[in-house]
């Protein structure tokens, strides 16, 4: 049985506490931290462990064989790094680090240690519509993939949005796992800003069209549309040299009602890749057990920290913006 400690005990913390103690097999969470401790007291009960304030200390403890990381972004790096100095397995919920210079020290930490100890939670990699379409193109039936037309759609998001976000906190999924799914590398990036919806506010450029062309040519075109209002809508089809693959959306049943034909849009961005986060764990909690990582590795995180930096920087600028991360290093390949 693998013994977990789960890092940060907010809306995910709680739900992956109760994924691993309560779904999932093979595991078991011991020990849960929050700098809050009303927060870490709450979370606790929910899996019977016992309580830290502090995370060093829970990832110092003997009785956790590796560690879970769900606290807020910007507090990834100092427990990722402890974890690693520790020798345990983490794994950490997107973004790995909230700058490209701290993922590269995680990557640097990571290769020092010469163990392979970090995953990062790109679930999408686990979505069972995605690797039908990675399927798809890895058999070679449709050639080679040319372009790549995607949308990410929220219903709506906090007054707190800024337009930053629509990369670092939406579009960072589809920066992980498109270039995934074509097995190729970022170049460049751009972003071209349509008028706004009336539902935004000034902060907040939406929607907007995201541009991501990778080294064999491929060009991909990202809508970010985070008020789109009318659902959690999430689209890929690729336009292949021999044909087009469409990522299937959630079937759900198809209504005749009062002369309309309909069917239903998921609303939830949980419920939607639920399937893939039970997924994602439970083969990260196998792999440890047999002392490897399977998923997405530090290298991914700090490849999707620049690409996102980089895009981040055609909001602003309007330019196409080179993408340079430098040669995978021989371990993560
Ligand atoms: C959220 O953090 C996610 O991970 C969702 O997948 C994304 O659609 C949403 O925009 C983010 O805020």
């Amino acid at each position: 049985m693998l013994r977990v400690g789960v890092v940060g005990c907010g809306a995910i913390g709680k739900e992956h506490i109760k994924r691993l103690n309560n779904k999932l097999q093979g595991v078991t969470v011991v020990v849960v931290s929050d700098v809050f401790e009303e927060g870490a007291k709450t979370a606790a009960a929910l899996c019977d462990g016992k309580v830290y304030t502090d995370a060093n200390a829970l990832i110092n403890d003997a009785e956790v064989d590796a560690i879970v990381c769900t606290s807020p972004g910007f507090a990834h790096v100092e427990t990722v790094l402890a974890a690693i100095k520790a020798g345990k397995p983490v794994f950490c919920e997107k973004p790995l680090a909230t700058t490209a210079d701290d993922c590269k020290k995680i990557v640097d930490a990571e290769i020092a240690s010469g163990k392979h100890l970090v995953q990062v939670g790109f679930m999408r990699r686990y979505d069972k519509g995605y690797i039908q379409v990675k399927e798809a193109l890895d058999s070679g039936e449709f050639g080679a993939p040319l372009m790549l037309h995607c949308t990410h759609r929220n219903p709506e998001v906090g007054t707190d949005y800024t337009t930053p976000m629509a990369v670092h906190d939406t579009a960072i999924h589809e920066i992980d796992c498109l270039h995934w799914l074509v097995d190729d590398e970022y170049e460049s990036a751009q972003v071209i800003m349509p008028g706004s919806t009336k539902y935004t506010h000034s902060e907040l450029k939406d929607p907007q069209i995201m541009l991501l062309r990778t080294k064999k040519g491929i060009c991909i075109d990202v809508e970010v549309f985070v008020n789109c209002k009318f659902g959690y809508d999430i689209n890929c089809e690729v336009v292949c040299e021999e044909g087009v693959v469409k990522m299937p959306a959630p079937a759900t049943p198809i209504i005749r009602k009062e002369g309309r034909l309909s069917t239903g849009i998921e609303t939830s961005w949980i419920n939607r890749f639920i399937d893939s986060y039970d997924v994602e764990l439970q083969d990260w909690v196998n792999s440890v057990a047999k002392g490897e990582v399977n998923g997405p590795t530090a290298w991914d995180g700090y490849v999707a920290a620049v690409t996102a930096d980089a895009l981040v920087r055609a909001q602003q600028s309007g330019n196409i913006e080179a993408i340079v991360t430098g040669e995978c290093p021989k371990f993560y390949k």
